[in-house]
């Protein structure tokens, strides 16, 4: 049929390759026994995609940690650190975890996904060693399961790859970084070229050759320039000269009016949009389609786990096949459906969910495996399309399923008269910051130069085997409560003495922030086996919002309270923000983003309250996943801000004028929403600092930020304890830049992930760090 796919999920349909990593990580399973899994999981995902009918099917997709590392690997652009090390996995896994002296690669948000990609490090002098042994034997398996007429080899675009790098050296200069980056693609184009011939030498019909970066066109001149260098440096360009179609793939947003109409002059012979965000079919209407092209057509979301609306989707392809009928009457021919993206970002298979279909009220989830079978009737159903058929009788089924739906979707009208309710002070503190920091002071009474933590504290076996044994009813809710209730005293016990001065229960209580918020909310669903890829080995769960959100009883208010009781320092309640809360879930359909983020932004202020009339003085409202909701496209980034700060205030300006808001707020650097950040006005935000050499704490000093600062003092994703030394110079560093009133001391993240020994040596030094410089800046304890 005239389908394709773009990707598939790679952890298998239980994780099974996180299990063989993971083991094969600690010694415990040798490299052959790992691939053989490997193998296993991609045999299983080629055998769906074969069965459901897809025509053409993705090969080279599946890697061992992630897509843009495994093309780091293939390239052989690999830092100096670890060129020493022999190609193969190997080097690749020790890229991606460090060995000792040679630390990881960062990792970062592969755009707005919450999926982490490892930056590649570029280095002069320019020093490739390609090897794509491992990437053409993947593709000679593909041909060998599915024939060379139905293996879509995924290549990694060489503008992609290069855009998403950053130069070894952080304080290079922005010309610096863009003259590098041109050399890189200098040097990986060849490379490029010869390996499209090779795949075109195998017999392959088709290549995919995804170039994401494209969407991101219009904000980058830099940018515009390499596509132009890399696909028409000389009129037969080397990459699309050898004997083999290319297929140019973009998703994640539409590609603008500029980049379209170049694109669309390319000699390639199919071109993929996404037709699920952005405006791709506006730009098909007004600029057309050309006739000798395939229009990849990313009809079907991959990132999202809901099914296919048959309304929406029939109505999506009659006017896409009529946008391209003018200039190729036969049009509906060259329409090929597609996901919008690889479906890495839905879990595999909702089959296995149980009554997860009656929670959310219908049979309208499709996970990976459905999304493939979707994928292939919708493709079946086109001609039936542009003769005029209906979608109620293409797709009866799904198209009652949603009607359900619809019916049965949660009316909480107090939500919706909430929402209503809303004027300007929901979304502003009852005082202007400087009261509020004066008032904060009389009650809190904390010295200059606070400590604290970000909230979470080991993670042990123990807390893990306390909360499986509760959820297996194997302990009974009194004693898994009184369990939890000796875990906060400990940590209580142990802050106190080492003389923090803001404490924090240590959420021994909680697994994924997202997850424990969520279960306690009307109008979330959780998977049991819905697991994404986050990072490497790493999954989560993201919950399905299906209705109005809301708040039945207090969430985090008992254990705040077993905390509170037990010492007389201020105690902080520990909350995940509404928007973060949003990023982190798969959204509903039906209602706007912001919609719904309000809804969870009215949820949290409920609990704010409830923890105030507790007696809570400080709130920490975290946000990580503020930054990577931004949209990508310069124009959206605006509203996107507004609302989404607009949610932090709304879950926060319930707080009276004593009551000290804290935030948190990783992954990623905010250099470029400084202004959101400002107005969250928030009394203390805890920020990320330790990895990224202080270029985060710059940030705020060039905004002339006049609220609370904590920028994390040591790296916690380290195991290393910082020592006395370090920390100091760390922090008289800080007091350099910004003045001590505003500074607050805190490592930059969450501890759930260290051992308490490691923890205890980290915080003992943080504290004796603290105490010296106060000494020498004549401030006392
Ligand atoms: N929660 C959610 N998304 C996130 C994070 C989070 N995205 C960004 C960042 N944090 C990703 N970091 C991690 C870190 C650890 C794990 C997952 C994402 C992790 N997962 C367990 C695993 O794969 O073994 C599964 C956890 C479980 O058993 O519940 O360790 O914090 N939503
Ligand atoms: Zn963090």
């Amino acid at each position: 049929s005239n389908s394709g796919a773009l990707g598939f999920p790679r952890m298998g349909p239980n994780r099974e390759m996180k299990f063989a990593l993971e083991k094969h990580w600690r010694g415990k399973m040798d490299e052959a026994s790992m691939l053989a899994i490997a193998r296993d999981v991609e045999q299983q995902a080629w055998g769906i995609q074969m069965d459901a009918g897809v025509g053409l099917i993705s090969a080279g997709d599946h890697c061992l940690y992630d897509n843009m590392l495994a093309w780091t690997e293939y390239l052989g652009a690999v830092p100096k650190r670890h060129a020493h090390l022999a190609p193969g996995n190997e080097r690749m896994f020790a890229m991606a975890r460090g060995i000792d002296n040679a630390p990881a690669l960062d990792m970062t948000k592969f755009f707005d996904t919450n999926y982490h990609y490892e930056v590649p490090e570029l280095e002069t002098p320019v020093a490739l060693q390609p090897n794509f042994a491992n990437y053409l034997e993947t593709i000679s398996r593909g041909i060998a399961k599915m024939g060379a007429d139905r293996t879509a080899p995924v290549v990694l675009g060489p503008v992609t790859w290069v855009h998403l790098a950053r130069h070894a050296n952080a304080e290079a200069s922005e010309e610096a970084t863009t003259a590098l980056k041109d050399q890189y693609l200098d040097a990986i184009l060849p490379v490029y070229a010869a390996l499209i011939g090779k795949l075109a030498a195998m017999g392959v019909q088709e290549v995919q050759l995804h170039e994401p970066a494209l969407v991101m066109w219009d904000s980058s001149k830099t940018l515009a320039a390499m596509f132009k260098k890399a696909y028409f440096a000389n009129k037969a360009c080397p990459m699309l000269s050898a004997d083999v179609k290319v297929n140019l793939v973009t998703f994640f947003e539409d590609v603008g009016a500029e980049a379209y109409q170049w694109v669309t002059a390319l000699p390639v012979s199919a071109i993929s949009l996404d037709f699920t965000r952005g405006d791709s079919l506006k730009l098909v209407k007004g600029y057309g389609f050309p006739k000798d092209k395939v229009l990849g057509a990313g009809i079907i979301d991959g990132r999202s786990p809901w099914a296919m609306e048959p309304a929406k989707v029939v109505s999506l392809v009659r006017e896409v096949a009529s946008a391209i009928m003018p200039a190729n009457p036969n049009g509906s021919d060259n329409i090929r459906v597609q996901a919008s993206c690889n479906l890495q970002f839905v879990p595999w298979d909702v089959t296995c969910e149980g009554d997860l279909a009656e929670k959310v009220g219908g049979d309208v989830l499709a996970f990976a495996v459905q999304k493939v079978q979707e994928i292939v009737a919708l493709a079946e159903a086109v001609p039936k399309i542009t003769a005029g058929k209906e979608a109620k009788d293409i797709f009866p089924v799904l198209d009652k399923a949603w009607k359900a739906f619809s019916a049965s979707v949660t009316d909480n009208t107090n939500t919706a008269k909430r929402l209503a309710g809303l004027t300007e002070a929901s979304f502003s503190r009852p005082a202007p910051f400087k009261e509020r920091v004066a008032a904060q002071q009389k009650s809190l009474k904390l010295p200059v130069l606070p400590t604290t933590t970000i909230g979470s504290f080991p993670q042990t076996a123990a807390v893990r085997k306390l909360r499986r044994e509760f959820k297996s009813g194997a302990l009974s809710a009194e004693d898994y409560e009184r369990a939890i209730d000796q875990q906060i005293s400990y940590a209580i016990g142990i802050q106190e003495a080492l003389g923090l001065d803001i404490l924090v229960h240590g959420e021994a209580e909680r697994t994924d922030m997202v997850e424990f918020f969520g279960q306690q909310f009307q109008g979330f669903a959780f998977t049991s086996n819905g697991w994404v890829q986050s990072y490497g080995s790493r999954c989560v769960r993201p919950p399905i919002i299906h209705g109005d959100v809301s708040r039945p009883t207090a969430m985090t208010t008992r254990e705040f309270k077993v905390a509170q009781e037990l010492t007389l320092r201020p105690v902080k309640g520990m909350l995940t923000g509404p928007v973060t809360i949003l990023n982190w879930s798969f959204p509903r359909l039906d209602v706007s983003r912001k919609e719904q983020a309000f809804q969870i932004a009215l949820a949290i202020s409920d609990e704010v309250a409830d923890l105030e009339a507790a007696g809570c003085k400080v709130i920490q409202v975290d946000e990580p996943a503020l930054r990577e909701g931004l949209p990508l496209k310069p124009l959206k980034k605006a509203d996107y801000l507004k609302w989404a700060t607009d949610s932090f205030l709304l879950s926060t300006a319930i707080a009276k004028p004593e009551t000290s808001i804290h935030t948190h707020m990783c992954y990623c650097d905010f250099g470029d929403c400084m202004e959101a950040i400002d107005r969250l006005d928030a009394d203390v935000n805890s920020i990320e600092n330790a990895r990224s050499d202080n270029t985060t704490l710059q940030s705020f000093k060039e905004f002339n930020y006049k609220k609370g600062l904590g920028p994390g003092l040591y790296d916690i994703h380290s195991p290393v304890v910082p020592p006395v030394s370090t920390l100091q110079d760390k922090l008289e560093g800080f007091l350099k830049v910004l003045p001590k009133e505003q500074l607050v001391c805190n490592p930059d993240c969450g501890l759930k992930t260290r051992t308490w020994p490691q923890v205890l040596g980290a915080l003992r030094n943080l504290v004796e760090a603290t105490r010296n410089v106060r000494t020498l800046n004549g401030i006392s304890d």
